[in-house]
């Protein structure tokens, strides 16, 4: 069952009711200001950093769920209602939420009203515009008065929502004109306040929840608005919010268009502060004329459009199967975008107060980013590498405010540090920038202790050179890409069960997937190197590939399939010995997509053993036999019931490894098949069972021993979106960036066809046709360049505008 419909030609998902089976969100804001929205006009915005600068209040675990937002009540006569149906669920005549890149639309109506309410974040300006245009449908004229609402948070997120003592008393407000300003914090020197604006008179305002909503009111139902009348409260303290009262008289089919601006304003730090508690107005001025008239909206967001438009035409594809063309031109990338931007900080099931940015997730999102603004890609890995510790270690999360990493989560994930050259090289594959890799960079964000990219990447590399376990396996530390499989967690060092140790000292934990990654970005890590002039570091490092290779051959094989770890006893994880947990999946994709047992046979093998234990209609399960009880010498991985989570849920993030690693082995059958279980585009069909937004990667699908089996959750923020969109751009579709220029290696299903890609690269437009006559699923019989047949299946780099391409499949 579908809750909407995909509008290809708009970019845009059409939602048709509000009663979607969970809150179905849009992201809105590139850059510094951010939004959250829901299709019911739920949702929060932030400046940069959803926990230390909040805007708006939102309260998760909230019921009914999603109460809070940006808010419109209209007040016809006795009936009052909200264009995106909540707060008051007064039922509509008719309702539509289109969410687009960067925006969201809503269109409703009521009694012959109809409401088209637009909401975006410009590109250039920190704020938030809320276009709501009322017209009068009917053949009577018409009395309305319109009640805005926003209820702001006390800046910390965090603190808002524990530190009531000192909060009640802190907020303030200002009111002019039709400009509410909310000062809270402004007096302590933050130098920055928020404002929400509407462009014509207003017939009143509150800013004091208490007086606007009434004792014992919800946001459902404020007796301002039941009234008829806002009561001018101005906060002092409690919570301030701000609502502008507008009373409205529409003509029979007139039209009337108000402008809503929600803003942040930072004075700069130079600016010396005036008077305690008197703000300097300038900027909010400056910021709301550039937003005054429906000719300055309409083009900001034409604006907005053409950038996503210009962003996306990087990589399109245009192939017979509409799905996996509207995913890989539209929504893939875009959520590449919204997980590059957000981490895992901020979405309906990230608090926005918990995580910031991740090392390792953010390392990932990279992969799918790196194509669309790579300038702002080679900023993440400076910052990212900023955060590293001088032995190669990293801190596992950083603050995006303050780019700090996180100590109260500290380092020992020891996978995060190869993570760091995967983003990097494929940085460099993508632009040929090798300057990136000589740039001196910090080491835990001290300038004492600076060294070159290439040397944070060679400390990345040795550090799983010098932290390995008997048998020649990497120690997997606190975790791996697997946060909850801590295997030290049961240890002789009670106590201090997160540390890292040396074989010698304690545990030895090893991890096969660590391996896998070593064998990967080693080898680019030597390429690297040899870009640099290095060939002996490049054979060193190829050296301890192979020694690693030769590990995983000798102590990662089960028979059947990759074992997983050794556990702190020196125990198998993931083997056919063991009573529960036998198969995981990180190990099949990861070696074989790193090439480990292809030639011997045993990837071959490994993906039979994924199909027959792992597989389900809904996608790959995590691991086989589900925990069915905890185990302490794993970890939290057995906390969670079995099919949920970590413990054999369908963990989407890492079926693409799955995929890629079918593509590696040349069978394209089963990687479309893997590729088109989870994605968005075919997972619409059943969106009452899926429940999360049919438009975008969720984390987790509950697997086959959950009640719920096929049921998504924690959507959006997830490495999903960049590794599908590397497997389905660059292996199936196969169009692979190298450090020579474009590769291209299909991998397709039978029946696929033939396919136009458009790939933007390093300065030149690739027009390539992919003509597939024999019907096969992988293998490039010739390339045509220019007209011109080449060597082999890389498509050079030139220095031209347009390249046109003819590629023959055989
Ligand atoms: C959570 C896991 C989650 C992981 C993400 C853990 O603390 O319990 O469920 O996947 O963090 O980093
Ligand atoms: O790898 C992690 C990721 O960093 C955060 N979400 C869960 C994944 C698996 O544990």
């Amino acid at each position: 069952m579908k809750y909407g419909y995909f509008d290809d030609k708009n970019m845009e998902y059409v939602i048709t009711t509000p009663t979607t089976p969970l809150p179905w969100i849009n992201y809105l804001g590139s850059d510094e200001f951010f939004s959250l929205i829901s299709n019911t006009c739920g949702g929060y915005s932030f400046y940069k950093d959803a926990k230390l600068l909040r805007l708006t209040r939102y309260r998760y675990n909230n019921v009914p769920t999603d109460t809070g937002g940006k808010y419109y009540y209209i007040k016809d006569g006795d009936t009052v209602w909200n264009p995106g149906w909540q707060p008051t669920k007064t039922p509509l005549d008719s309702y539509e939420c289109r969410h687009g890149l960067g925006y969201s639309r809503f269109h409703s109506s009521k009694n012959e009203i109809e409401a088209s309410l637009l909401c975006f974040v410009p590109q250039k300006d920190s704020c938030e515009i809320n276009k709501l245009t009322l017209t009068n449908k009917s053949n009577q004229a018409k009395e309305l008065t319109l009640f805005s609402f926003v209820e702001w948070c006390l800046w910390n997120a965090d603190d808002d929502m524990k530190n009531f003592q000192r909060n009640l008393s802190t907020g303030e407000v200002e009111i002019e004109g039709s400009v509410i300003y909310h000062k809270t914090e402004y007096r302590e020197r933050r130098n920055h306040y928020a404002i929400f604006s509407v462009n014509s008179p207003i017939d009143g305002f509150d800013t004091s929840r208490d007086d606007f909503l009434g004792p014992y009111r919800g946001f459902d139902s404020p007796v301002a608005v039941e009234s008829g009348k806002c009561t001018g409260s101005i906060a002092s303290g409690w919570s301030p919010i701000a609502s502008h009262e507008i009373n409205i008289t529409l003509a029979p089919g007139e039209s009337r268009e108000f402008i809503f601006l929600l803003g942040y304003i930072e004075n700069p730090k130079e600016e010396k502060f005036t008077e305690p508690g008197i703000i300097n107005k300038a900027r909010a001025y400056d910021l709301i004329q550039r937003y005054q008239t429906s000719e300055q909206v309409d083009k900001a967001l034409a604006d907005l459009q053409e950038y996503w438009q210009k962003l996306l035409s990087r990589y399109q594809v245009h192939s017979a199967n509409d799905k996996v063309n509207r995913m890989v031109n539209i929504w893939n990338q875009y959520q590449c975008m919204v997980t590059f931007n957000m981490s895992r900080s901020a979405s309906y099931y990230e608090s926005g107060i918990g995580r910031g940015m991740g090392f390792r997730d953010s390392c990932q999102d990279l992969l799918g980013f790196v194509h669309l603004i790579p300038e702002r890609a080679r900023e993440r890995i400076i910052d990212i590498a900023s955060t590293q510790f001088e032995d190669g270690s990293a801190y596992h999360q950083y603050q995006p405010l303050t780019k700090r990493g996180n100590s109260d989560i500290g380092s020992g994930f020891n996978d995060d540090p190869l993570w760091l050259i995967a983003c990097t090289s494929a940085y460099v594959r993508e632009t040929g920038d090798t300057s990136i890799l000589t740039e001196t960079v910090p080491f835990e964000n001290d300038w004492d202790k600076a060294a070159p990219l290439m040397e944070h990447l060679k400390r990345s590399l040795n550090f799983t050179i010098t932290h390995k376990g008997p048998h020649g396996l990497p120690l997997i530390g606190r975790a791996d890409w697997n946060d909850c499989l801590n295997l030290n967690c049961f240890s002789e060092h009670p106590g201090e069960s997160f540390q890292t140790y040396g074989p010698s000292e304690g545990p030895v934990a090893e991890s096969v997937f660590i391996a896998g990654m070593f064998v990967k970005y080693g080898e680019e890590y030597a390429q690297l190197a040899e870009l640099m002039g290095d060939h002996d570091e490049a054979a060193r490092a190829r050296s301890e590939v192979a020694t690693m290779y030769n590990a995983v051959l000798n102590y990662g094989w089960d028979g059947e399939w990759f074992l997983r770890a050794y556990d702190a006893y020196g125990n198998k994880v993931g083997s056919k010995e063991c009573e529960e947990g036998q198969i995981y999946i990180e190990p099949q994709g990861f070696c074989v997509l790193a090439g480990i047992g292809v030639k011997e046979g045993l990837a071959q093998k490994a993906l039979k053993s994924v199909k027959e234990k792992l597989d389900t209609k809904y996608g790959i399960m995590i691991l086989q036999p589900a925990y069915t009880r905890y185990h302490l010498e794993l970890g939290e991985i057995t906390s969670y019931p079995p099919g949920y989570k970590e413990n054999a849920g369908i963990f989407c993030h890492n079926n693409p490894w799955v995929s890629i690693a079918e593509t590696v082995v040349g069978n394209g059958n089963r990687a479309f098949e893997i590729y088109s279980k989870t994605c968005p585009a075919y997972v619409e069909e059943f969106s009452e069972i899926h429940r999360t937004e049919p438009y975008v990667y969720s984390q987790m699908i509950a697997g086959a021993d959950a009640p719920r089996h096929g049921e998504a959750k924690n959507s959006w923020l997830t490495g999903t979106a960049a590794w599908t969109f590397v497997n389905i751009s660059q292996y199936i579709l196969g169009l692979r960036p190298t450090h020579s220029g474009l590769m291209i290696d299909p991998c397709v299903p039978e029946g696929f066809g033939d396919f136009c890609l458009e790939r933007y690269y390093r300065g030149t437009n690739y027009h390539i046709q992919v003509k597939n006559p024999s019907n096969v699923q992988k293998g490039v019989k010739e390339v045509i360049v220019d007209g011109e047949v080449i060597e082999g299946n890389i498509i050079p780099i030139v220095d031209r505008k347009d390249v046109f391409v003819e590629v023959i499949m055989g």
